[in-house]
């Protein structure tokens, strides 16, 4: 269930859709839950996720840091910010 947030969420921000983020993308993932790192903790982000160090983050990879720090109720919140229209899943128009 949180995996397949997280998903949607990621997907959200995969602006290239090649299913890894970039620091570029990590940084928008980030604003958009109303972090707001400096280009330095953005690199210091990136080089602690990316655990097989290819300079971007894959799926498995966020999982793994997320999971632990993050309940899925925060998750939910997320995803309900996404979510505008309150129907439990974001719509292609949500997206646009
Ligand atoms: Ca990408
Ligand atoms: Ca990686």
């Amino acid at each position: 269930m949180v995996k397949e947030e997280l998903r949607e969420i990621i997907d959200r921000f995969d602006m290239n859709c090649d299913g890894s983020l970039t620091h570029l993308e990590l940084a928008a993932l980030l604003r958009s839950i109303g972090v707001k790192p400096h280009g330095d903790q953005i690199h210091f982000l990136l080089a602690n996720i990316d655990s097989n160090g290819n300079g971007s983050i894959e799926f498995h990879e966020l999982l793994s840091i997320i999971i632990p720090l993050i309940n899925q109720q925060q998750l939910m919140d997320i995803f309900r910010s996404f979510d505008k229209y309150g129907k439990g899943y974001i719509t292609a128009l949500e997206l646009a």
